[in-house]
């Protein structure tokens, strides 16, 4: 796909399958909560090696990427601050409330990794999650603890005060995850993660990567080494 084929009227942003797609959903819905126009350009994944075609389009060879007047910005925490210049509802108003929205969305965009490899973000199916290990359960702890930091310190019922901002845009991957894997926080966090999901956006996105036809066989597998399957549109 070359970009000129992608027109230059409005920004287009390039994601992956909704299904599988964490940091995809991180700019789509942030514009979509923002009300941000934009042109949803999907490329879905055909196997494990998409590098030579995403190419085409994105310099890492990964999505998301944002094309806006011939300039494409890549990696989803790059594209956010993109959207920062155009909008300043992006990040938080108050500096205090600025700082920690940056820190957290830095920490989520370079860490837990271990959350993220043992659970990758299939949201057409439901499991239970079976493969504690000290990793997972001290990154579980971390989210706890800088859920309830925002909550406590900017009084929701976002995670930087009463808008949705970008940080709450980086953890709805996780809230995909933690509710797909019924994972183990306190109820504050899973109230949290549950606002999230009930936002209409995020219903949209669900429902869309539910109807999805491709399946990437590796993530599932991973899944299911690690998790036991409740309810799936999907059988392997
Ligand atoms: N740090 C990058 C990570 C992007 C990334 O890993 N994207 C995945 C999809 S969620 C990708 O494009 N993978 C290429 C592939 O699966 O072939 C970001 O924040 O955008």
């Amino acid at each position: 796909m070359a970009l000129e084929l992608l027109g230059d009227a409005m920004a287009t942003l390039i994601i992956g399958n909704k299904n599988y797609s964490s940091w995809s959903l991180r700019p789509w819905v942030l514009m979509e909560m923002l009300g941000m126009p934009f042109v949803e350009h999907l490329e879905p994944f055909e196997g494990s090696d998409n590098y030579d075609r995403f190419r085409e389009f994105s310099p890492s060879g990964k999505v998301p990427c944002l094309v806006e007047d011939g300039i494409t910005i890549w990696d989803s925490l790059a594209v956010v601050e993109r959207l920062a210049e155009i909008d300043p509802r992006v990040w938080p108003e108050s500096i205090a409330a600025r700082a920690f929205a940056r820190s957290v969305s830095c920490e989520i965009h370079s860490g837990f990794t271990a959350v993220r490899a043992a659970c990758p973000m299939i949201c057409r199916t439901q499991f239970r999650f079976q493969k504690a290990s000290p990793a997972v359960d001290r990154e579980l702890a971390r989210l706890d603890e800088l859920i309830a930091q925002g909550l406590e310190t900017f009084r929701g019922p976002f995670m930087a005060g009463g808008q949705f901002t970008a940080v709450d845009a980086f953890l709805c991957p996780i809230a995909v995850r933690v509710s797909g894997f019924q994972l183990p926080l306190s109820s504050s966090s899973l109230d949290y993660c549950a606002r999230l999901l009930a936002l209409e956006p995020m219903q949209r996105w669900i429902s869309e990567a539910r109807a999805e036809p491709w399946v990437d066989e590796q993530e599932e597998l991973t899944a299911r080494k690690n998790a036991v399957v409740l309810t799936s549109d999907q059988d392997l």
